[in-house]
């Protein structure tokens, strides 16, 4: 089962800071993370150029054994060129897409459409990033087995049943749910793995609840799983996307540099606020 880490995107003063994203990556990967999931949301892909979303990929690339690149555009030409693009490093195990999102009115075959024409594109595994919350649209076990060539879901959603039906319809699927609260559920019930965002902040943390997973510990495992979720409740109101930059450091100890306006850096109230209220969590974290 693995832990996917949906790396943070450093900028500092509106540039990227590709030497601390490849630091980053070093750290969680050493504490246990398994693959890197390069342009999601965490990583603010939907608000990056083409350009940026290259160099972050070579930077990933270099950083990890495993990689799997977001590439969603509304742009088709754009998902194209970084499908393409990513052909060149052996460590990009998988693209991934979330659907066309904003025009709410898609049908299912112009939806189906744009990942064949992905698929397409490569020679890489292609993989749906479903993520109702974020897009305003669900591409269910049903829709992603009539697409017809998906090698994988990263299924960001609360319902562990919905994750699991794409299992049940494609049991050759890798099926990862994104969800930080249900990290004890997917391993649980034998997903694939987890991407979870949580893994740039307590990624020892992670590795240690699978284990306890794996030893049948599910009483340690659980209480990990609580304290995660009382971190995920202090940070969501402040803005999660802001919060994970402070989360870093507060948990890993180094400045994981800022997220890009209109996702603005917490002020320093916020920070402080943040700090204090995880603070009970932190030591249900220690090991
Ligand atoms: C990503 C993820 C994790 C998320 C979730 C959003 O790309 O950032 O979907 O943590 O809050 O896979």
């Amino acid at each position: 089962m693995d832990i996917i880490a949906p790396v943070v995107t450093p900028f500092r003063n509106g540039r990227l800071d590709l030497d601390l994203y490849a630091e980053h990556i070093r750290n969680i990967t050493a504490k246990g993370v398994d693959a890197i999931f390069v342009a999601g949301t965490t990583g603010l892909g939907p608000a990056l150029s083409v350009e940026e979303r290259k160099a972050l990929l070579e930077a990933a690339a270099s950083a990890a054994r495993r990689v799997i690149f977001q590439v969603g555009s509304l742009v088709l030409d754009q998902a194209l060129a970084l499908a393409k693009y990513a052909e060149r490093f052996d460590a990009v195990e998988a693209i991934a897409s979330v659907p066309p999102y904003y025009f709410p009115r898609l049908s299912e075959r112009q939806i189906a459409k744009y990942f064949r024409d992905l698929c397409a594109a490569t020679t890489r595994p292609v993989y749906l990033y479903n993520y109702p919350a974020a897009v305003g649209r669900d591409v269910d076990a049903k829709a992603a087995r009539e697409i017809g060539c998906l090698k994988g879901v990263k299924d960001t959603n609360d319902s562990i049943a919905h994750t699991l039906a794409y299992k049940r319809l494609m049991p050759h699927m890798r099926v990862y749910n994104g969800s930080d609260s249900l990290v004890l559920a997917s391993f649980s019930v034998g997903l694939d793995g987890v991407v979870a965002s949580s893994a740039n902040y307590v990624p020892e943390v992670l590795a240690r609840l699978r284990e306890y997973v794996a030893r049948g510990d599910l009483e340690r495992a659980r209480s990990l799983q609580f304290a995660i979720d009382e971190v995920l409740e202090a940070a969501r109101p402040l803005g999660y996307s802001s919060a994970v930059y402070e989360l870093v450091e507060i948990f890993q100890g180094y400045d994981a540099g800022e997220p890009r306006p209109p996702i603005y850096p917490l002020d320093p109230e916020e920070r402080a606020w943040l700090r204090a209220a995880v603070a009970q969590a932190r030591s249900k974290l220690a090991p």
